[in-house]
């Protein structure tokens, strides 16, 4: 009997719970579902015939009766009746159909039914010959809106994990292959290493120890629970395809002698733009550089098979004539330059650096978590002390805080402060209004140990009006920090228009720092903007823009991203004691 395999038997649980959704069932049961589906893709082949055969599937989580014996029909038989009764309530290619934005039920019923489309193809093929516009409740907007539907579903397919979860992704990765026999080390590179916002595909180096098999190290990373289709393998590299549990990311593998290590992960750290100069540097030398290590040229200028050892990625950079670059900088936007001179900085902002958790959010507004609760993560943490900065009034959808709310935190911060060790200050994060004011009086501003300024609406405002809008914040008396300065987020909201520079200038003049938001969806300014903000000698802080008691970990995301923009440690004003990081800050000065 054959039987189907975890990830087809995951799929279709998956298919299940979006079939179940389309009927209208609880999101309770159609988590159940997707929650199943993840468990399997996580689990070992055999573990789940074991499971299976033993009748023992409720032991996973999330697993209750029911959901069992659907995985035992479709490990066993290859489907499931609830499968095959949903499928049949439905026209074939409605699944399918309904996945485009913006395409209700409705319209997907009559897609399929009067024109017996049953896939996007299927589908992109009638508008464009204008055969969906006759149908009832249809028309020219209808056909382009699902064109455009269409092409966001593509895009969505071919986007840019975020950091963040490739990280969540690498990190039990690179520790399952450093358990493989014969690894010596392993370490992740690629844009990750670099800290990029976001990350294509992960790449893993692996250094062999000596008397160790390439097959042995490959075979243990292809085993992995979640890799689902190795895509090639070679005699050094090895490429596979991660389920969707893990955002179906690809993994590239290279394996090399441990002598040849470090080369080795500096090669596939990158980025290439960086490599391209260090290329050019190694010439002028003699040498040449290659993911294979450093070889010395003939006089001719070809390629010898003479290697230069090189331990350490610093010895690499010191055999160039070069000081070591940071993966952070590695971007060719000057760092070369630095490390030509010895000038990059000692004294990178690191993350042991941090004393206190800047922008945090509570019940109080948008925040999942209390003031208790935050101040109790945030001693665990061994923080000094932490802003209570939630929503201001404007923020009506994020639960800003009216001025009566506001009396009973100050009392609730009071209270909790007893409990705990690390300081607590309280602030706000203020809307900026569409006037670029503030969003309580300065009488009340002035009682806060630190405003951030942010804004969170009208972000079409042409560039003209946005740049007068925050230029009048940032010359307002009251000391200010720039919260996620250009309102992006990630894969989903562009960066706002307006003339940074010129912002940056008034509020350079005036009073206030520029927040570097570690909220891996925002991570906003971006390295160059924070660049721009350095030269104009603001001072920055660090923040976690935690919504949780979790996030408060985001702040490892903004030392990172302020890395990648040279910052080091004397201008992050969070790295100061409580009470020269109040000092500087006090709205009221
Ligand atoms: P990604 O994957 O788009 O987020 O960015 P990376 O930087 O991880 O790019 P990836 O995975 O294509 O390659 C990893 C590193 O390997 C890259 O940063 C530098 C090195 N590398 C890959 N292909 C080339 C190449 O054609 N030339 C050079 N010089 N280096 C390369
Ligand atoms: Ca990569
Ligand atoms: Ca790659
Ligand atoms: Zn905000």
């Amino acid at each position: 009997m054959s039987r189907m395999g975890k990830f087809d038997v995951a799929r279709a649980l998956r298919e299940i719970a979006e079939l179940l959704k389309m009927r209208g069932e609880s999101q309770f049961k159609t988590r159940a579902y997707e929650n199943a589906s993840r468990a399997l893709e996580a689990l070992d082949e055999e573990r789940l015939t074991l499971l299976v055969d033993e009748g023992r599937l409720t032991e996973l989580p999330g697993v209750g009766d029911s959901i069992a014996g659907r995985i035992t029909d479709l490990h066993r038989t290859g489907t499931t009746k609830l499968l095959e009764e949903l499928r049949g309530a439905l026209p074939p290619g409605f699944l399918e159909l309904s996945r485009v934005p913006n395409l209700g039920p409705k319209k997907v019923d009559v897609l399929t039914r009067e024109l017996g489309l049953t896939s996007l193809e299927a589908l992109e093929a009638a508008c464009r010959a204008g055969r969906v516009r006759g149908l009832k409740g249809f028309g020219e907007k209808t056909e382009q809106k699902i064109l455009e539907g269409i092409a966001q579903l593509r895009e969505k397919k071919t986007e840019r994990a975020l950091l963040v979860d490739a990280l969540a992704i690498g990190e039990p990765l690179v520790a399952h292959v450093r358990a493989a026999p014969g690894v010596a080390r392993a370490e992740l590179a690629g844009s990750l290493r670099r800290w990029k916002e976001t990350v294509a595909d992960l790449d893993c180096v692996v250094g062999l120890a000596d008397g160790a098999t390439v097959d042995g190290v490959m075979d243990h990373f292809c085993a992995y629970a979640l890799v689902e289709a190795v895509e090639s393998r070679g005699d050094t590299k090895c490429t596979v395809r991660l389920a969707q549990a893990a955002g179906s990311m690809q993994v590239d593998l290279r394996v090399v002698p441990d002598v040849d290590f470090a080369t080795a992960l500096h090669h596939f750290t990158g980025s290439k733009e960086h490599h391209v100069r260090l290329r050019g540097i190694a010439r002028g030398l003699g040498l040449t550089i290659s993911e294979w290590g450093l070889y010395r040229l003939d006089e001719k200028g070809a390629a010898t098979d003479e290697k230069v050892p090189i331990a350490t990625e610093a010895a690499l950079y010191e055999r160039l004539g070069l000081e070591y670059v940071p993966p952070e900088l590695r971007e060719n936007v000057g760092e070369i330059e630095l490390a030509e001179r010895r000038a990059i900085p000692k004294d990178l902002v690191d993350e042991g650096d941090l004393r206190g958790v800047v922008h945090c959010h509570t019940v109080f507004s948008d925040g999942r978590n209390t003031v208790e609760e935050m101040a109790r993560a945030a001693d665990a943490l061994g923080m000094e002390y932490l802003t209570i900065t939630d929503h201001s009034p404007t923020a009506g959808y994020a639960g800003g805080v009216g001025l009566d709310r506001l009396k009973a935190q100050w009392d609730e911060i009071a209270r909790v402060q007893e409990l705990v060790k690390v300081r607590l200050l309280r602030g706000t994060e203020s809307d900026i209004l569409e006037d670029g004011a503030l969003d309580y009086p300065d009488s009340v501003l002035e009682q806060l140990d630190v405003v951030i300024a942010s804004v969170h609406n009208r972000y079409g405002l042409d560039g003209a009006k946005m740049t007068a809008r925050l230029k009048r914040t940032m010359e307002l008396p009251i000391y200010k920090i720039w919260g996620h300065p250009l309102g992006r987020l990630i894969n989903r909201r562009e960066p706002f228009d307006c003339r940074v520079e010129e912002i940056l200038d008034v509020l350079a003049r005036g009073r206030g720092a520029v927040e570097v938001n570690g909220d891996p969806n925002r991570l906003d300014f971006e390295p160059r903007w924070l660049r721009a903000a350095a030269e104009r000698g603001l001072d920055f802080v660090v923040s976690a823009d935690a919504h949780s008691v979790a996030a408060l970990g985001y702040l490892r995301f903004g030392v990172h991203l302020a890395r990648r923009a040279g910052l080091r440690r004397g201008q992050i004003l969070n790295t100061r004691d409580a009470d020269s990081f109040r000092a500087t800050v006090r709205p009221a000065g």
